[in-house]
């Protein structure tokens, strides 16, 4: 097969510029079969020295240290945007109208308005697009999606999930800056909720269904801190911690926590989904296994079963090394990437397209309204 190259031009030279680059190169050597494979053709970032090094050890042609000169370029494909989030809506709709193929981080926008105004012109553009939700793509996740989808578990009853992380505690940690712009709510827009418990939430609505209404709780443990653009004590606006429980469209009920302030977890990403005939279970810090219980199996024996999802049978593991032997987190953007280049050779979208990702900010929008006027919140969520 005669191969196209895609020619990626990624802007943000930080943690995800990172784990995109390494997608790209890796793709390369584990589906090697696909039509489409990425170019590294340019990437972005302000500071020159910077974004030289990034090019040099990542393999990229060319660099930029402005993102409107990389978006005018003829000799770019897709734009790939690896910026903090209050930089997306912009980059975003100016690629968008360049007829530049959009990928970009989550979550897609600040805010509402942001979201919809992207999901506008992204649709008026009609350009190609999706939205690196990563854990998707891991193959015990992706193997979940496939056993609910089957309708093994029968009617669901209940979807809960948690993210936790414990590295905001120190209180004299800053705000704001290229390190710490997640705790910064002019850069991110909110804390726990748009950073982790979005992930939460698209992986909550791909398994089960759209997330109706919800009523939810929100704390800012450490209330001050020193912004490192301004060297001032300013209030911290973001959510260190977010509970919120819901209805899913389909009937069941929905529990969600995510902290920073967890003691001892550094990014415990957990689900569980129980339903009439059987129940689900998985967390990050094993993320080869899938826990499944049967309650069809023989009594004697039945229990949960712990399936090491490494087989070639299973969800992307044809593709790397023999049965039984681990993938990682790199490689859940290696097969976002691989199923984005596939998804040009089939013409196909690849979810989590820019309008999944809207309604995964609804969610999240109502989350944080919820929790500040202290009543339930209808998330006007249209999930298909
Ligand atoms: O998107 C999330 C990040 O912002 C990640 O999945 C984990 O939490 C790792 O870093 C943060």
């Amino acid at each position: 097969m005669k191969k196209k190259e895609l020619r990626i031009g990624l802007i943000g030279c930080g943690f995800m510029g990172r784990t995109h680059s390494n997608a790209y190169n890796r793709v390369k050597n584990f589906f090697p079969d696909l039509e489409y494979q990425p170019k590294l053709q340019a990437v972005c970032s302000r500071n020159e020295e910077k974004v030289k090094s990034f090019a040099d050890q990542w393999g990229y042609a060319s660099y930029e240290t402005d993102w409107k000169t990389l978006i005018s370029r003829d000799d770019i494909d897709a734009v790939d945007i690896c910026t903090p989030n209050n930089m997306h809506a912009e980059i975003a709709i100016a690629a968008a109208k360049a007829g530049k193929m959009v990928l970009c981080e989550k979550p897609i926008a600040r805010n509402l308005e942001e979201a919809q105004l992207m999901v506008d012109e992204i649709a008026k553009a009609n350009v190609r697009n999706t939205v690196w939700y990563n854990y998707r793509r891991l193959p015990a996740v992706t193997l979940a999606k496939k056993i609910v989808d089957s309708g093994k578990l029968g009617k669901i009853f209940h979807y809960r999930s948690n993210f936790l992380q414990d590295w905001t505690i120190n209180e004299n940690l800053p705000q704001g800056g290229r390190a710490f712009w997640r705790m910064d709510a002019e850069a991110a827009g909110s804390g726990v909720t748009g950073d982790l418990l979005a992930h939460c939430i698209d992986t909550a609505m791909w398994l089960n269904g759209g997330i109706m209404d919800v009523s939810a709780m929100t704390e800012t443990f450490v209330k001050q801190r020193v912004h490192e653009d301004t060297g001032k004590l300013q209030d911290v606006k973001i959510d260190d911690a977010c509970i919120f429980h819901c209805h899913f469209e389909n009937g069941s009920l929905g529990l969600f926590e995510s902290s920073r302030y967890a003691r001892g977890h550094k990014a415990l990403f957990t689900l569980e989904i129980n339903g009439e005939k059987g129940s689900l279970k998985w967390d990050l810090h094993d993320l080869n296994r899938l826990e499944y219980f049967d309650n069809s199996d023989e009594s004697i024996i039945r229990g949960w079963r712990s399936i090491h999802v490494t087989d070639g049978d299973q969800p992307y593991m044809d593709k790397w090394w023999v049965p039984g032997l681990s993938i990682g987190y790199e490689h859940s953007f290696v097969h976002q990437a691989a199923d984005f280049l596939k998804s040009l050779e089939s013409n196909d979208v690849c979810a989590p397209t820019f309008k999944d990702a809207l309604e995964t900010q609804k969610v999240c929008e109502s989350v944080i309204d919820s929790a500040v006027d202290k009543e339930w919140k209808n998330t006007n969520v249209e999930w298909t």
